[in-house]
């Protein structure tokens, strides 16, 4: 191991660049989405500057270029922001666009990205996973698309994390970041910029606001749930004040660095307080939420809840009424664990639909070469090729607009879309914090057990496929295997179990059942009852229950 705090200096126009000795960390190795760890991990000196440079060091010709930099506000973001602008100075960026106060939602970061042409971008963000001082904290890297930096990238961050000995940053005193402005890093050009125009613009460009007003002051209702994280502002600009709905729309709106104690997660179990609302007396027509760095949403109607796969499904379905979209969709794409619910809709409108690993990077390359309109995934995230994220406010409007045009429930829209292309029942078993040894070891198990299970009988059912998912990119062959092992049956029902790559405690282990029913005379059943059998059979082929101690999954999606 280097000995630290040996400090070489250099010189750079008027100011001292200073060259760190470091050694590596183990376990800087991006997830599914960017590094998440425990923000005691993080800030352990060099811990982030490390990740930060090995970065840079992968990003030939990135002197001179624009680096966009913001997070989800989360507790270290600000210290976190500080050391990145003094390191991105240091190793010669031209401009950083940083968000005020160093805030930046992540689709918002997307925006900014492709608006301004940058080089890329880092989003600091550990999405929906608990923040403050016992939280979690994270980093990725975006590229010049706008979009999470692809495997063969976040590969060789990982590699150069693995061989690094210094890094490079200087010394200045902290640039004021609530205040927009351009202020000179020695050199470098740092504008400290308010992104909620900017993305409050694209999204005007998108969707009929003027149909939407008229809803909002029809008598419709809505509530929105920011969980105190950083959608706040902008779902406040757009649905309050340009929108015009009532003031107290938005919930929980003002980002906090722990998210009021929440755990930023727009499902039916953390969303606590909406889900209060919407399930309450007097309901609103319409309840969304948004998670920590606003990228993922949950949409509900009356008592009622849209699966985000079906949500999937229906922003395909719907986009004759949406401006942005009208006569232009060319395909849609899902991840694996997602349910079939999308392709129905593509194989029944005539357009193209792909199945991706999880992960929203996997969607770039697609959207970059006009394949796809849409994609989504069942962790409640959907967009489109406005941005190269998921955007939890983009889908709200989506559904807004879609409510607005044809004047139904958000009940009754998913009654006749499941009457038009049939019901795809679904649902996602999580048993989180699980001990990773028992975890991989139930994994490998299961997986060495699945050739024989082609042909197998499983009450009515029979194993048609039975694999570990993998999956070529069709626009740049790269392939992308060990991606969650499914059992497909012949009646097109279906289990997957993956582990988890975003979490940081043990192992996340997920199970994805659905199956599909067209009978319209069918489409009532609580989805608990009509997948329990399938759920079973996971649990008998894997002994999940049994090898994990637990008796219920963690959460249940
Ligand atoms: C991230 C990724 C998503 C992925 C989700 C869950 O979302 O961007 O593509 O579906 O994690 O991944 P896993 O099942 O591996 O935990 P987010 O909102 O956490 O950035």
């Amino acid at each position: 191991m280097l000995e630290l705090g040996t400090i070489k200096t250099t010189i750079r126009e008027t100011m001292d660049i200073l060259t760190i000795p470091t050694h590596p960390f183990e376990g800087q190795k991006p997830g599914t989405s960017g590094l998440r760890k425990k923000v005691e991990i993080f800030k352990q000196p060099h811990y982030l500057e490390n990740f930060v440079q090995s970065v840079f060091d992968t990003l030939p010709g990135h002197e001179g270029q624009t680096l966009v930099l913001g997070g989800d506000g989360r507790f270290y973001n600000r210290e976190a922001i500080h050391i990145i602008l003094r390191m991105a100075a240091a190793n010669g960026f031209g401009r950083v666009l940083v968000g005020r106060g160093g805030l930046l939602s992540t689709p918002a970061a997307s925006a900014i990205i492709r608006k301004y042409q940058a080089f890329g971008g880092l989003v600091l963000s550990a999405s929906h996973n608990p923040g403050g001082p016992d939280g979690d904290f994270g980093i990725k890297y975006n590229i010049g698309n706008g979009g999470p930096a692809p495997e063969r990238i976040t590969e060789a961050i990982h590699a150069r994390s693995r061989e690094i000995t210094e890094y490079k940053t200087l010394k200045f005193e902290e640039i004021p970041l609530d205040v927009c402005g351009t202020y000179n890093l020695m050199g470098t050009t740092v504008e400290v910029i308010d992104s909620v125009t900017d993305y409050a613009e694209l999204m005007e460009s998108l969707f009929d606001f003027e149909a939407i007003r008229t809803l909002l002051k029809s008598g419709f209702r809505m509530r929105f749930d920011a969980m105190h994280a950083i959608t706040g502002p902008y779902a406040t600009e757009i649905i309050e004040r340009r929108l015009g709905a009532p003031t107290g729309t938005v919930m929980n709106g003002t980002p906090k660095p722990d998210f009021g104690g929440g755990h930023p997660d727009p499902n039916l179990t953390y969303a606590r307080d909406l889900v209060k609302v919407m399930y309450g007396d007097d309901a609103p027509d319409f309840g969304a939420a948004s998670d920590g760095d606003g990228d993922r949403n949950m949409i509900l109607g009356r008592r009622f809840f849209v699966t985000p796969s079906d949500s999937l499904a229906v922003i395909a379905a719907n986009a004759e009424h949406v401006p942005g979209y009208r006569g232009r969709v060319t395909g849609v794409a899902r991840s694996m664990p997602t349910s079939a619910a999308a392709d129905r809709v593509a194989a029944a409108l005539g357009f193209e639909s792909f199945e991706t690993p999880t992960g929203w990077k996997f969607f770039g390359n697609l959207l970059d070469a006009g394949r796809i309109t849409f994609c989504g995934e069942e962790s409640f995230g959907s967009g489109s090729d406005h941005v190269r994220e998921k955007d939890g406010l983009w889908a709200v409007l989506y559904w807004l607009n879609i409510l607005a045009a044809r004047g139904e429930s958000v009940e009754d829209i998913l009654r006749h879309h499941w009457q038009r292309f049939g019901r795809d029942y679904y649902t996602r078993h999580d048993y989180e914090e699980v001990d990773a040894t028992v975890a991989k070891a139930l994994y490998s198990d299961l997986k060495a057990r699945l050739p024989a299970l082609l042909g197998q009988r499983f009450g009515v059912r029979t194993v048609t496929l039975a694999d570990d998912f993998a999956y070529t990119d069709p626009i740049d062959g790269s392939v992308s295997d060990g991606q969650g092992l499914r059992i497909l049956f012949d009646d097109g029902a279906r289990a997957v179990l993956r582990l988890s790559g975003t979490g940081t405690v043990g192992a996340t282990l997920r199970v994805y059942v659905e199956r599909y029913e067209a009978d319209p005379a069918r489409h009532d059943m609580n989805p608990q009852v009509a997948l329990a059998e399938l759920i079973d059979v996971v649990d008998a082929l894997s002994q999940l229950k049994q090898r994990t101690g637990r008796t219920q999954p963690s959460v249940i999606t």
